[in-house]
C-alpha cells in the first residue's frame, strides 16, 4: 500500500522534473507558400518563430526531387527575395541550450554561411555562440549539405542566420532545426493534485499505524 502510494507520487512528480529534451522543425507538416513574413512551428511545447526583417521567405515543396533525402518535401529557403541580402531570424519561445541545423544548396554555387546565437530575443543581448564555414560548388548529393551546430552555454533565446555567395547573397536552404532544451520546471495543476492526494494517503497510513 505504502510502495503504491510512493510510486504514484513519483509519477505525478516526473513529468515536473526539467529534464533536456530534443525537438526537430523539419517543415514537413507545413504546406508550402511563398512571400512569408514570419512562419512559427510547436513541438514538445517549445514554439520556434521564423522571420526574416526587411524581406521575405518561403516554404518549398521538395517532394518532386531536387533536394538531398534528408530535406523531405519541404524546406526552409530564402528564394522569395535572393537580392536582398538579410539574414533569417530564429526566436524561440523560452531560452535552449543547442540548435543544429543543415545548410544546402544541392550543387550549385559556391556558398558561406554563418550563425549568430544571441541570449536574447530578435538578436539582441549577449552574443553566446557562433558557427560559419563555407563549401565550394559540391559535386553530389547528400555532400551539399552542412550540419551547423551552436551551443550557448548561458542559454539561446534567438538565432541570426545567413548564407549564399556574392552573386545571390540568399541562396542557401535550411532545414532539420534539432533544439536542447530543458523544458521550464513548473508542476501542472494536475500534477499537483496528483501528488496531494499521494501525500494525503501517506499521511492516512501513517496515522492508521500509530493507532
Ligand atoms: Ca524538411
Ligand atoms: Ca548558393
Amino acid at each position: 500500500m505504502l510502495k503504491a502510494l510512493l510510486l504514484g507520487a513519483a509519477i505525478a512528480i516526473a513529468p515536473s522534473l526539467g529534464q533536456a529534451a530534443v525537438v526537430t522543425f523539419d517543415f514537413e507538416g507545413t504546406g508550402t507558400a511563398s512571400g512569408l513574413a514570419s512562419l512559427s512551428q510547436s513541438a514538445g511545447g517549445l514554439t520556434a518563430t521564423f522571420t526574416r526583417p526587411g524581406s521575405t521567405f518561403e516554404i518549398v515543396d521538395l517532394s518532386g526531387g531536387g533536394g538531398p533525402a534528408s530535406f523531405g518535401s519541404r524546406s526552409l529557403s530564402p528564394f522569395a527575395n535572393s537580392t536582398s541580402n538579410t539574414s533569417f531570424l530564429l526566436n524561440f519561445s523560452e531560452l535552449i541550450a543547442s540548435v543544429s541545423f543543415q545548410a544546402g544548396d544541392f550543387n550549385a554555387d559556391a556558398d558561406t554561411y554563418s550563425v549568430q546565437a544571441y541570449a536574447g530575443a530578435n538578436g539582441t543581448g549577449a552574443l553566446v555562440g557562433t558557427a560559419s564555414g563555407s563549401r565550394t560548388g559540391d559535386a553530389t548529393l547528400p555532400s551539399a549539405v552542412d550540419m551547423l551546430s551552436v551551443t550557448g552555454s548561458a542559454g539561446i533565446g534567438s538565432l541570426v542566420f545567413i548564407g549564399g555567395s556574392p552573386t545571390f547573397p540568399n541562396s542557401l536552404y535550411f532545414d532539420n532545426f534539432a533544439v536542447t532544451y530543458t523544458p521550464t520546471a513548473v508542476p501542472e495543476p494536475a500534477s499537483m493534485a496528483l501528488l496531494g492526494v499521494g501525500l494525503f494517503g501517506l499521511g492516512m497510513v501513517r496515522r492508521r499505524r500509530k493507532s
